[in-house]
């Protein structure tokens, strides 16, 4: 989700990650968080991590991740307890944190979701990761998702989401559905009155890629298209090459009403008749808010071949 930095001594993998040794043995993947036995060196992570981010996101982060950050039980100090944050959230939007190992299986995970039930990573990440890491931790998921499930709107669009994934996993167009989350509860922009701002939670949690989605000219930002971001190819292992920007956070609710059935088919004719996206590709019917020079993509394969 962010740059990679320089690989140090290989970390544990977690969840579906670790093979069988990180299978529970629980059905849905639930483990207990264990708050206890977090080390005061976790706590220390989860306080670099806090802190840097707490200082970018003024003018960055949208009205609702905010206000959602503000009525929530995180504190700087500390990793925080799920069953603390869920008195609140549960409450104001029907939410609830359970923990689970890192990732878990596609159907597993819709259905957490389809019951407003938000899986969490109950590790964190270690001191030499600061930067990147491409497993879910209880920072990206604490401090990236839940103020955003504090909002009514995104709380029925994420279960709408769930319900459309187990939808989508029987009629096989689950890699379409998976671009619409990708491009707008991990990487989603939204234009407020007072300027461009981040609602993805893949940002909001990253140090690098917070300045990079906003302040950089290298990437595009285009208007929030469906369609198009069906079509749109994303990269799991760097900066996003291309944002969507959604004009209004209630779009979302239009979203999560969708029918998703007649598109996926919709799409497939499209892409009958022309190829999928990359990311750093524009279409002739985007409504393009910046075109982005692509320097920083262009100075990374460069970097690569170098290296090899
Ligand atoms: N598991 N814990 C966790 N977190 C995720 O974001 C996640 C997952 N399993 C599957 C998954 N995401 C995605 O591949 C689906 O959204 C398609
Ligand atoms: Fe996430």
């Amino acid at each position: 989700m962010t740059a990679p930095t320089s690989a140090a001594a290989p970390a544990a993998l977690h969840g579906l990650a670790a093979g069988d040794t990180g299978r529970p043995h629980s059905a849905d993947w639930t483990i207990p968080q264990r708050w206890g036995d977090y080390t005061p060196q976790e706590h220390a992570v989860w306080q670099t991590l806090f802190e840097r981010q707490t200082a970018l996101l003024p003018g960055r982060a949208c009205d609702a991740f905010v206000a959602g950050m503000r009525d929530l039980p995180i504190r700087p100090d500390r990793i925080p307890h799920f069953g603390e944050l869920n008195e609140v959230l549960k409450p104001r939007t029907g939410w609830e944190i359970v923990a689970v190992p890192g990732l878990v299986p596609d159907d597993v995970f819709f259905d957490h979701l389809a019951n407003r039930r938000f899986p969490s990573g109950q590790f964190i990440r270690q001191a030499h990761q600061l930067d990147y890491l491409q497993e879910p931790d209880v920072f990206h998921d604490v401090f990236g998702h839940v103020p955003m499930l504090m909002n009514p709107v995104m709380a029925d669009f994420i279960q709408a989401y769930g319900e459309g994934g187990l939808r989508a996993q029987k009629l096989g167009t689950l890699p379409l559905l998976a671009r619409v989350y990708w491009y707008t509860v991990e990487f989603g922009l939204v234009q407020q009155a007072d300027g461009l701002r981040i609602y993805g939670a893949g940002i909001a949690s990253s140090r690098t890629e917070s300045v990079f989605c906003l302040d950089d000219a290298s990437p595009h930002r285009v208007a929030f298209d469906l369609e198009r971001v069906m079509r749109t190819h994303y990269r799991i292992d760097d900066f996003q090459e291309i944002y969507f920007v959604l004009n209004h956070l209630d779009d979302l609710l239009e979203l999560a009403r969708v029918d998703f059935e007649p598109l996926y088919r919709q799409v497939a004719d499209l892409t009958a008749r022309q190829p999928e996206l990359q990311p750093a590709e524009l279409a002739p019917t985007d409504r393009v808010l910046h075109t982005g020079t692509g320097a920083y993509a262009a100075r990374q394969r460069y970097v690569q071949v170098q290296a090899q």
